[in-house]
């Protein structure tokens, strides 16, 4: 495999990050090890553009993993947060913006009667699956196979991302008294869950789910599957927790929550309401949110909780996207871009998947309907493909298993000289 070689000075950097960050990186898979190769370094994004630090372009496919759905830096964002800067970073004091930001949710995300602002997806699944069993009083957690949720200790089990990625999908170091209590089902099986709930149903806290599981690639849920989980879930007591850190305000106003038309118990946030600084939030119905310290018994806390200048950012990004019907412009470029790589890849053994801005190339006939089919694909092919796009200047997600992402910044000329470049690839 032919790896792109970053420049000079980013192999440098790259070299003395190594000594010194596991990995060399801060999240693991920044490192490539998913595709091969050494990454490059970023100084400069704006736009759908990314600079590395040897001045080399690149149009970005990635978006920091979801939050940069306006594109990097938009103005309103970079306006926002310097306004809000000069007033302070942090308070550790209730701030209006708090306020603004709940209110702001709820409004968008009728299910979210209350929310509690944390300050990354992870914080929010850990507050959400310890408050499901605080409200339930019992232990059970549900999830799927190659779904991800941050890296909760009881939900590192058969988990994506990163941990699928790096071929690890049960982390070490997660007791197994802890891990004995999570209970991981294929996806798109609605039998299988039916049977657990027939032989589980008491115990069971919580069934969470990625709607539309995204750190596996990219694959849907098939017609009824999340109505039935509803209806499950309603049967035997269980909440049903929504995990729209990647979803929520991407795929619609209300997330795909709004999409499918499903109505949660809970709902774990993150991503585009913070514009591209640290924040997460989980909100849900008001008397299960109502069982969360200060109010209730299950302890929840976070020194930057409700940090200003990422609510600053989040509102920031919240409003222009109302304001020029981003989602309508993300369907209309997730459309041109489904009708251009259907053209390139017509007769030949891929699959593409894509709703609304998010998308994903599996290098597999398909179908692909759960991680068992995701898990086929030719991950070798992939890291070629990867990198003779690095090559041409597009930079993609580097590895099989996460999503793409489109941006209003993207257009369909950014799109048709895309796919001209990459149809030599496939
Ligand atoms: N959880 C991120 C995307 N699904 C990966 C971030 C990273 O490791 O850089």
């Amino acid at each position: 495999m032919n790896p792109y070689q970053p420049g000079p000075i980013s192999s440098e950097l790259w070299n003395r990050a190594q000594k010194r960050l596991v990995g060399g990186i801060n999240s693991p898979v920044r490192a490539f090890r998913g595709v091969g190769g050494d990454p490059f370094f970023v100084n400069r994004a704006k736009g759908c553009k990314i600079w590395d630090v040897d001045g080399r372009e690149y149009i970005d496919f990635v978006g920091t993993w979801g939050p940069a759905i306006l594109g990097h830096a938009p103005q309103v964002v970079l306006d926002a947060v310097t306004e809000t800067a000069q007033h302070g970073t942090s308070f550790g004091i209730p701030n209006p913006l708090e306020v603004e930001m709940a209110e702001t949710i709820c409004r968008m995300v009728p299910s979210v009667e209350k929310v509690r602002m944390t300050n990354s997806g992870t914080e929010a699944v850990l507050g959400a699956i310890r408050l499901a069993r605080g409200f339930t009083g019992r232990d059970r957690i549900v999830k799927f196979e190659g779904c991800y949720h941050g890296h909760v200790d009881s939900l590192l089990v058969k988990a994506g991302s990163g941990a699928l990625t790096l071929g690890q999908p049960d982390s070490a170091g997660i007791p197994s008294a802890l891990a004995s209590l999570t209970t991981t089902l294929p996806f798109n099986d609605l039998p299988a869950l039916q049977s657990l709930f027939k032989e589980k149903g008491k115990e069971i806290a919580c069934v969470i789910i990625e709607p539309v599981p995204a750190n596996a690639g990219l694959y849907l849920p098939e017609p009824g599957y999340l109505e039935g989980i509803r209806q499950l879930c309603n049967e035997h007591g269980a909440l049903m927790i929504l995990d729209e850190v990647m979803t929520g305000f991407r795929l619609a106003p209300g997330g795909a929550q709004e999409v499918f038309g499903i109505n949660p118990d809970l709902t774990t946030l993150g991503k585009v309401i913070g514009g591209g600084l640290p924040v997460g939030a989980f909100g849900g119905r008001a008397d299960i949110m109502d069982y969360v310290a200060p109010l209730g018994p299950v302890y929840q806390a976070g020194t930057l909780s409700g940090n200003p200048l990422a609510l600053a950012a989040g509102l920031a990004q919240l409003k222009e996207m109302e304001r020029i019907n981003g989602w309508k412009l993300l369907e209309e470029l997730g459309n041109s871009m489904e009708a251009l790589v259907g053209a390139m890849i017509k007769g030949k053994p891929y699959t593409f998947h894509r709703i609304g801005s998010m998308f994903c190339l599996y290098f597999t006939e398909g179908p692909v309907r759960h991680l068992a089919e995701a898990k086929k694909s030719d991950t070798s092919a992939f890291a070629r493909f990867f990198h003779g796009a690095l090559r041409e200047g597009i930079y993609l997600a580097p590895s099989q298993f996460e999503a793409g992402f489109l941006c209003t910044a993207h257009t369909t000329v950014d799109l048709e000289a895309v796919a001209g470049k990459l149809s030599c690839l496939l």
